[in-house]
């Protein structure tokens, strides 16, 4: 990457290579029982990062974007632009794709991109955009991370600063934009304390720096660190750039320029979080997966041992305790299952019936309030009274459907994390009854055995199990289906009385299908968890009891055949050991990244 941290994002895919090459062996390896090894590497390879640049209007966001890549992909303009989230993603070519509210992608010429994205091409969105995505072969791109450009907020564009907000739950962490020759306000403070709720890593940028002489640039940062520091106590670090320098220096081959700009200094720590945050994390939960699973392999492997060498009477018996081990975990399975059903109910009805309804009075209040003042604004425009009933009723249908946007995607993050909240309790008492098991196993048959524990996979980043779904719920049917049927001459009061039952009606239907919508989508997410959880008790069961009946099965066959897999199972379990020392040392590597990364 030529911005900074030259070495990095290599050594992450060093670590990450190690950590799939174990995953193939393991894949190939007879004895390694539940390895979902298939999903471990789907999760290590879509390991989505969502950077979201963030700020007020016309801080120079999408500016930034065009100047992290080097190419000047994204329309930036003196007035308010951008009006749609456009997500920058890797991929070998440039390529734009329009995603439509109405399930509709089209791919579309990178020269017409601002047709869709900017207020000037789609002014208030009438194409009905959801999102853009690009995609661009940048090394910034690479592993996962994606870059997303959202509308200013702010503006007196109302349906811009909806959008950005639509993806605040979405970021893992934030560009917050500032730039030099807008002092920092109020307005900013206050977006800053939602950003703040949803990213856990935010970097501010000082934009524009190439207005101001070393001075006056010290002064704007000083300002602006006061400021920030009042909210966000002494550890805030602001980086000065200037987009506009970057990208010259960039698309002008000219080194010099690029270090006036500021930015590698920039892409360094953002490079190094990077590591820190997406990479180690994950690599080290991964590796821990595995060294279990390894582990428990081992452990197996000397089951099947003992069982072909101990005297078969004495055998017997404990094979026979531990069959009623067995009976008593599996009832826990149970107890678990209805438990995991339970809390599943108890989150629908708590949390999302809970907010779906305040939701719903305060939209209904909201925008009853607005329909009126519209009426009255409108009726002074003396429209005929069909034109007056059509304005109206698209603008509750926009209305409506902008305000379930932006709510959905907050609720979204509720659920997610009450859900995980949820899982995080399961996992642990699943590993529990695991390892009671294990351990019960290693007493009966005098098998040292250490268990690992796995810090789940999920942790690295919520949203593990819960089913988000991206595209909105559409409104287009609700709007056909309820078009008022009124006759040609009808008198202003019956339009408006009309309209409030329209504009509930349409909240109506629209709440009930966010709230099947999430209750299903809840549900989903709780079979899945319970897929993948409650199988690894039957797994480790099973483990267990297939190497004690393997061993006892072999002895019926004579010496000879007790011999060779005697061989056999020291071979396999010298190479678990080997596999073991190989992902020790990819966990060693993630632990010394995380050390060295420089304070930020
Ligand atoms: N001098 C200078 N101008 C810049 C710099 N970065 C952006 N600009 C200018 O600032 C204006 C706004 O830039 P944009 O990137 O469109 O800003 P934005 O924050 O994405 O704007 P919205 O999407 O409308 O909120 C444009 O005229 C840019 O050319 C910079 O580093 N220096
Ligand atoms: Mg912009």
């Amino acid at each position: 990457m030529e911005d900074g941290g030259k070495d990095s994002p290599s050594s992450y895919s060093l670590l990450k290579d190690g950590l799939l090459r174990c995953l193939d062996e393991m894949l190939a390896m007879e004895g390694v029982r539940g390895c979902p090894c298939e999903e471990l590497r789907e999760k290590i390879e879509a390991n989505t990062f969502n950077i979201a640049v963030v700020g007020q209007f016309k801080r120079g966001k999408t500016s930034v974007i065009n100047a992290l890549l080097g190419a000047e992909i994204l329309p930036v303009a003196v007035v308010p632009l951008t009006s749609i989230a456009t997500i920058m993603t890797f991929g070998e070519a440039l390529r734009v794709k329009v995603f439509f509210n109405d399930g509709r992608v089209a791919e579309v010429k990178p020269e017409s991109l601002s047709e869709y994205v900017t207020e000037r091409g789609n002014p208030k969105n009438i194409k009905d955009v959801n999102e853009v995505v690009i995609t661009y072969p940048s090394p910034w791109l690479k592993e996962g991370v994606r870059l997303i450009d959202t509308p200013g907020v702010g503006s007196i564009y109302q349906h811009n600063t909806d959008v950005a907000y639509r993806y605040l739950p979405k970021s893992d962490a934030a560009l917050f934009l500032l730039s030099v020759d807008q002092p920092m306000g109020k307005a900013e403070l206050d977006f800053l304390a939602d950003v703040k709720e949803y990213s856990s890593k935010i970097f501010f940028l000082l934009n524009k720096a190439d207005y101001l002489d070393e001075g006056d640039l010290r002064e704007s940062i000083d300002f602006s660190i006061n400021v920030l520091r009042e909210t966000l106590g002494p550890n805030v670090r602001i980086y000065p750039v200037s987009a506009r320098l970057a990208l010259e220096g960039r698309l002008g081959n000219s080194p010099e320029t690029l270090q006036k700009s500021l930015l590698p200094g920039f892409a360094s720590a953002l490079n190094t979080f990077l590591m820190e945050e997406k990479g180690n994390v994950l690599v080290t939960s991964a590796a821990n997966s595995l060294l279990r699973m390894i582990s428990q392999a081992g452990f197996e492997l000397d089951l099947e041992m003992k069982s072909l060498s101990s005297p078969l009477d004495e055998l017997q018996k404990k094979i026979k305790a531990f069959a009623a081990k067995k009976q008593e975990v599996l009832m826990e399975k149970q107890d678990f299952d209805i438990l995991l059903n339970g809390e599943t109910k108890r989150i629908i009805k708590n949390v999302l019936d809970e907010d779906l309804g305040r939701f719903r009075k305060d939209l209904t209040a909201d925008e009853q309030a607005r329909l009126e003042e519209q009426f009255a604004q409108m009726k002074a425009k003396t429209l005929s009274s069909k034109d007056l009933k059509g304005s109206l009723e698209q603008s509750v249908i926009s209305h409506v459907k902008q305000a379930f946007n932006v709510w959905r995607a907050f609720e979204d993050e509720r659920l997610s994390k009450a859900f995980e909240a949820v899982c995080g309790r399961f996992v642990s008492r699943i590993d529990e009854t695991v390892d009671g098991l294990l351990k019960f196993s290693s007493d009966l048959f005098e098998i040292p055995f250490d268990a690992i524990r796995t810090e789940a996979l999920w942790t690295a980043k919520s949203g593990f199990y819960y089913k988000f779904k991206d595209d909105p719920v559409g409104l287009e049917l609700v709007a056909s289906t309820l078009t008022l049927a009124l006759p040609g001459f009808i008198g202003e009061k019956i339009i408006l009385r009309k309209m409030r039952e329209y504009l509930c009606q349409v909240i109506d239907i629209q709440s009930g299908r966010a709230g099947h919508d999430f209750s299903e989508r809840l549900d989903k997410s709780k079979l899945d968890f319970r897929w993948e959880m409650l199988q690894r008790i039957e797994a480790t069961i099973e483990g267990i009891s297939a190497a004690l009946e393997k061993g006892v099965a072999r002895r019926s066959k004579g010496e000879d055949e007790v011999a060779r897999r005697v061989e056999a199972i020291s071979l396999a379990a010298a190479r678990l050991e080997e596999m073991k020392v190989k992902l020790l040392g990819v966990r060693a590597g993630a632990d010394r990244r995380s050390k060295a990364a420089p304070p930020r």
